[in-house]
């Protein structure tokens, strides 16, 4: 019995599900599908990396004697979606059944579920075990738990994969050392330089293609500096446990003007699409902590990342779909200002990761959290078109990791499952852990008036606004204690301004109408 079995962008590995039990006479099946690369209008450097790394990935599988059947975005032809080039691959073989591993998304899910039904063949969705966490232990974990914590879930794992453990108590006797991590970066610090991979000949030949098809899309194409094998993402891995892990705990939320990496580890879109495995990371992590190479705080802070935050999104992603998507508890409602797109604002923190964001495809996590969904958040933008926004920005938004950080972390639309509270702040929490403000018009200790920092304003906007919502929540009574506590005159001419902030906010460019893809439909 001969198998057809289709590979996902993100499934490059050879150690995909898909392709346990390859026998002689099977096909792999690797599809570039124009449905793929504009449902959002992606980064240029996403695709690039996407496709390149599943040419690569192809490649090395036929050179091991496998049969790929791959098709090229411009090939004649080309259907342009996974279900359509499935059917057309089954007209090239004499297979018998068709092998999936289940994709990173509920959309891709549903399509494969057709499958069956519009080919008469059978269709195996088979489990993708590159997570530490199936999704059966998890769904037994969130069994009866109205609020889901991450803390508890973490813990759970790391006595499971014994991962810093030692017996069955904590390595230094604590789980989690985040009270060391809030530092700011010291002045004269000197973060290492990355480690980037000049583009080969099929990176080029990809980009070429990108340029030329989607250079209405977000982002700047070059400098292209990622992997896209597995040897060069094992690379950019031991550089990072060498020259970066040791510092990566202390100022792991701190923010720097022209410092886009930090001691961040970039390993993400590796991770994601399956050059790099979760538990070799985490291990990598581990030994260069118990050889002396890494602090405590740091190895901890890594793993927990990995081992504690992408497992847990990824369970309540599936534990929770579709219907997750579709709430919105605080109601908001008030469009995705253009200056998402273009960076073109007087609001130097925005203006600076959204100019990174565009330049590398990349932002940590604390400009995620705290700069873009921060503003997002107070400003009350749609969940869907910040959704949106992220999974098109960024080289490792996939719908199962980027929809809870967003839906669940930064616009609280879940209503509080994810996070106990909303992660809102006001400018001193970007002043206190960035440069940016002394580059700014705006100063983050004016709180109103001329001057007044708009994340000022708009923080009290928003605990005025979702006082029904938010109120009982004892973990946000300190703010509301002080919002009641301040004179009614002076809380008036906050409203006010913030008002009129947000009425002056524009989701059209000022200039030329964007081009087609980049007018999302959400
Ligand atoms: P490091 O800071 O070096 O962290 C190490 C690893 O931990 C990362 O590579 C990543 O795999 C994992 N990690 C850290 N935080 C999280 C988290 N909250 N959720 C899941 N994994 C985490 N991560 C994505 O992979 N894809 C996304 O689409 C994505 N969207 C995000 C959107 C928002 C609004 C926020 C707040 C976070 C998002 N994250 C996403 C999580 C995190 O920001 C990125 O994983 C991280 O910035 C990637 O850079 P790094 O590899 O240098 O991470
Ligand atoms: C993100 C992406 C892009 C841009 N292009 C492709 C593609 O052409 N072919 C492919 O197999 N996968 C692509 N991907 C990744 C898919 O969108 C991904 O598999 C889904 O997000 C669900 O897992
Ligand atoms: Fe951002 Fe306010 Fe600081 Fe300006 S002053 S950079 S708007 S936090």
């Amino acid at each position: 019995m001969a198998t057809l079995r289709l590979i996902l962008g993100d499934h490059l590995t050879r150690d995909v599900t898909a392709l346990d039990g390859l026998a002689a006479g099977d096909v792999v099946l690797m599809v570039e599908v124009a449905e793929e690369t504009t449902y959002v209008p992606h980064h240029k450097q996403k695709i690039a990396f996407i496709l390149s790394a599943m040419r690569h990935f192809a490649e090395e599988l036929r050179g091991e004697g496998i049969a790929v059947d791959y098709v090229r975005l411009d090939d004649p032809g080309n259907s342009g979606s996974f279900g359509g080039e499935v059917k057309r691959a089954l007209a090239r073989h004499a297979v018998d059944r068709l092998v999936v591993t289940e994709p990173g998304e509920w959309r891709v899910r549903a399509m494969m579920e057709a499958w069956a039904g519009e080919t008469g063949l059978p269709v195996e969705i088979r489990e993708d075990d590159r997570f530490i966490c199936s999704r059966g232990r998890f769904a037994r974990w969130a069994e009866g738990r109205k609020g889901f914590r991450m803390e508890f879930f973490y813990r759970e794992m790391r006595r499971e994969t014994g991962l810093l453990m030692e017996e069955d108590k904590p390595v230094g006797g604590q789980w989690n050392y985040d009270a060391e991590n809030r530092k700011a970066l010291p002045k004269g610090a000197r973060p290492p330089r990355r480690l980037r991979f000049s583009p080969d000949a099929v990176t080029r030949e990809v980009m070429d293609l990108v340029g030329a098809r989607f250079a209405g899309h977000f982002g700047d194409l070059e400098p292209f500096g990622w992997a896209v094998t597995r040897a060069d993402a094992l690379a950019a891995l031991d550089h990072f446990i060498t020259e970066a892990l040791p510092h990566f705990g202390d100022v792991q939320d701190a923010m720097k003007r022209g410092e886009p990496f930090l001691y961040h580890g970039l390993l993400s879109p590796y991770l994601n699409v399956g050059l790099l495995t979760a538990r070799e990371v985490c291990l990598a992590a581990e030994t260069a902590y118990r050889r002396g190479e890494a602090p405590l705080n740091a190895a901890e802070g890594f793993i927990r990342q990995i081992l504690g935050w992408r497992e847990y999104v990824r369970g309540i992603y599936w534990h929770r779909m579709p219907d997750y998507a579709e709430t919105n508890a605080l109601g908001a409602d008030r469009p995705l200002p253009w200056f998402y797109w273009s960076g073109e604002t007087d609001l130097a923190c925005i203006a600076e990761v959204v100019g990174e964001t565009r330049r590398n495809a990349y932002a940590h996590h604390i400009q995620r959290l705290m700069v873009t969904g921060n503003f997002a958040l107070l400003a009350g933008i749609r969940p869907a078109e910040v959704e949106a926004w992220y999974l098109a920005v960024y080289a490792d938004a996939f719908d199962w990791v980027e929809l809870p950080n967003v839906h669940g972390m930064v616009m609280f639309a879940d209503g509080g499952l994810l996070a106990s509270k909303p992660y809102a702040a006001s400018g001193a929490y970007i002043d206190r852990m960035s440069d940016y403000c002394s580059g700014c018009v705006y100063d983050p200790k004016i709180k109103v008036g001329e001057g007044a920092c708009p994340f000022n304003l708009l923080y009290w906007h928003f605990i005025d606004a979702n006082a029904e919502t938010l109120k009982g929540n004892p973990r946000m009574a300190m703010p509301y204690r002080t919002w009641e506590g301040m004179e009614s005159g002076r809380k008036a001419q906050v409203l006010n301004e913030a008002r009129a902030f947000l009425d002056g906010l524009s989701a059209e460019p000022s200039a030329p109408r964007p081009p087609a893809q980049m007018t999302l439909d959400v």
